[in-house]
C-alpha cells in the first residue's frame, strides 16, 4: 500500500531495520553514504534498490534537507551500483517514487535500479 503521509521519518521503517541489520538483505553495495540490496519482488532481471545512509522519508525530504556531501555520495553510488553491473552500455532504469501519488510504500528514499535486459517503454 502506497503511504499516506510521508514525514516525520519512522526509525521502524523496513529499510531503517535493514540499515542496522536487524533483519536481513540481499547486499550488492554498501559505502559511507548509501547501502545497495536486491529487492525482494523484482520487476526486471535485476532490479537492486539503492538507499542513503542518513534518515530520509523521500527524494523530496532529501533533495531538500541533505548535505551536499551526503547528496553527492549517494548519487555516485548509484552510479557505481550501476557500473559494477555492467549495466552502463546496455543501459538502465531509474525510478524514485515518492508520496501517495508516486506509489511509494517504504518511508525510506530508495532508488530503483532497473537492468538486465530491454526495459521497454517506461508507463505501460
Ligand atoms: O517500493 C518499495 C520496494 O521495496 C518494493 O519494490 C518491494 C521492496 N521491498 C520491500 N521490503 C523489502 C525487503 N525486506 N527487502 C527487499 N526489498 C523489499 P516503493 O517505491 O516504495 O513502492
Amino acid at each position: 500500500m502506497p503511504i499516506d503521509a510521508i514525514e516525520p521519518y519512522d526509525d521502524e521503517n523496513i529499510f531503517a531495520k535493514i540499515l542496522r541489520g536487524e533483519i536481513p538483505s540481499s547486499k550488492v553495495y554498501e559505502d559511507d553514504w548509501a547501502y545497495a540490496f536486491s529487492d525482494i519482488n523484482p520487476q526486471a532481471k535485476l532490479h537492486v534498490l539503492v538507499i542513503p545512509k542518513g534518515r530520509y522519508v523521500s527524494w523530496d525530504d532529501f533533495s531538500a534537507n541533505a548535505s551536499a556531501e551526503e547528496i553527492a555520495g549517494f548519487v555516485r553510488a548509484v552510479g557505481t551500483v550501476a557500473r559494477s553491473h555492467g549495466l552502463v552500455e546496455p543501459g538502465y532504469r531509474l525510478l524514485a517514487n515518492v508520496g501517495a501519488h508516486g506509489g511509494q510504500e517504504v518511508p525510506h528514499l530508495h532508488v530503483h535500479l532497473f537492468g538486465g535486459e530491454p526495459l521497454g517503454p517506461m508507463l505501460a
